[in-house]
């Protein structure tokens, strides 16, 4: 297939496609195995520059977009998804800085995360806060020309590893989501610090942890945007990052496909390959079909977002809903068509099945996406009405 891609493009693909076979793949299982943080991979993608495709050139980076992002995420995704989440999750922390950030804070934090000198995360989850983003209970408080926080984050992607966390707080509770702000946080600042690191059915070689802000202290300056500004940074970070997640599904469900496919055509049953009964080649057609169209309306939305159209929410959660879900089907149909063989640790599709389910859950349930995507339709109607 032709997606249409600029030579630039392509050169990233085939860049990411060389390390995820060579880097990535010979390694996957035991990262999994062991809960292993791939820090020797990261540095193979700093070194390669990848650290900056989406940061604008004037700070270090590449100044890629969305597009750019989807395709090195897919080929990273196809070889093991718990590696991509640890590489995008640096730039979902980065959005909040890249869309909102003064040229201070882009200064001084863009070009440290461009070089994969340092990781980023993003920080708005809390125990009592997933689906209900408005209802975050940490506070920041302005005191003699610091904010202090006070509180705690969960299930931070790259928490514990990254250097720099964009953080969400209240710091006017009594004016709802519009009392949210957004915060830089570094490692090390006093107050600051790590809590459970949890252990996961997927993506078992990113890091997911608790953080911990107990009066922590932050000059003035690290606000990003103005108070009461942190519930649209968030949102407007989600917007730009879920076609990303649209994408390491993309990635997860070519390489359940070519799995199933290439085991399909070797494998014997009554004497023949078990991709020439039509029970098995249905479920493959049906398999790569869905990985084409999710692939398809990815590359597409990210072209929407990286045309700057104002009004992106609707088809990037379309992208990430469609996309996770049909990646949930494929990875489930290639564990049966692999059979018992599937089922075990000696191929990797079960990794794959496992890998999954996160992409129907992170950055916004697929339940949330259809809200996104229901209150936005109902926005489009009225004004047609
Ligand atoms: N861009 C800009 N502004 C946005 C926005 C967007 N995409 N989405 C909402 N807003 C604004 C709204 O316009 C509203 O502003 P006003 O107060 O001026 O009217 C404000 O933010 C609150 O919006 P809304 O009332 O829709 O918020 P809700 O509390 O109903 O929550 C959902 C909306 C559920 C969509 C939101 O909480 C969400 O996305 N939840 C999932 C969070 C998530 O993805 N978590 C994963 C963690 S990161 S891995």
């Amino acid at each position: 297939m032709d997606y249409f891609l600029t030579e630039e493009q392509i050169m990233i693909r085939d860049l990411c496609r060389q390390i995820a076979e060579e880097r990535i793949k010979p390694v996957r299982a035991e990262l999994d195995e062991k809960e292993q943080f791939p820090t020797e991979i990261l540095k193979a993608l700093a070194q390669a520059d990848l650290f900056g495709l989406i940061i604008p050139e004037q700070y270090g980076g590449l100044g890629g977009g969305c597009l750019e992002n989807c395709i090195a995420v897919e080929e990273l995704s196809r070889a093991c998804v718990g590696v991509s989440t640890s590489f995008a999750a640096s730039f979902l922390g980065a959005y909040p800085i890249i869309l909102f950030g003064s040229d201070a804070q882009k200064a001084k934090y863009l070009a440290r995360i461009a070089s994969g000198e340092t990781l980023a995360a993003f920080a708005l989850t809390e125990s009592a806060a997933g689906s209900d983003a408005g209802g975050i209970a940490t506070e920041a408080k302005l005191v003699g020309g610091e904010y202090v926080l006070k509180g705690s984050k969960q299930w931070i992607t790259n928490g514990g590893k990254a250097g720099i966390y964009t953080v969400i707080a209240i710091t006017d509770r009594a004016k709802g989501a519009r009392g949210a702000s957004a915060f830089i946080v570094e490692e090390g600042d006093p107050g600051f610090s790590y809590g459970k690191k949890e252990v996961k059915m997927g993506i078992r070689a990113s890091i997911t942890s608790e953080l911990i802000f107990n009066d922590c202290r932050i000059p003035a300056d690290r606000l990003i945007a103005r108070e009461g500004m942190g519930f649209v940074v968030a949102m407007r970070t989600l917007d730009k990052s879920r076609p990303g997640v649209g994408a390491q599904a993309v990635g997860l469900a070519q390489g359940a496909l070519d799995e199933a496919a290439a085991f399909a055509r070797t494998r014997k049953q009554f004497d023949k390959p078990i991709i020439t009964f039509q029970a098995v080649a249905h479920m493959l057609a049906d398999m790569a079909t869905k990985t084409e169209a999710a692939r398809a309306l990815v590359y597409s939305v990210a072209r929407f977002v990286d045309s700057d159209a104002k009004d992106i929410s609707k088809a990037s959660a379309m992208a990430k809903l469609m996309a996770t879900d049909a990646a949930m089907e494929v990875t489930t149909n290639a564990v049966q068509v692999l059979g018992g063989h599937g089922y075990m640790r000696d191929y990797p599709v079960e990794k794959m099945m496992r890998d999954a389910k996160i992409l129907q859950i992170y950055e916004g349930t697929n339940q949330i996406q259809r809200n996104v995507i229901g209150q936005e339709l109902n926005k489009e109607y009225g004004r047609k009405g």
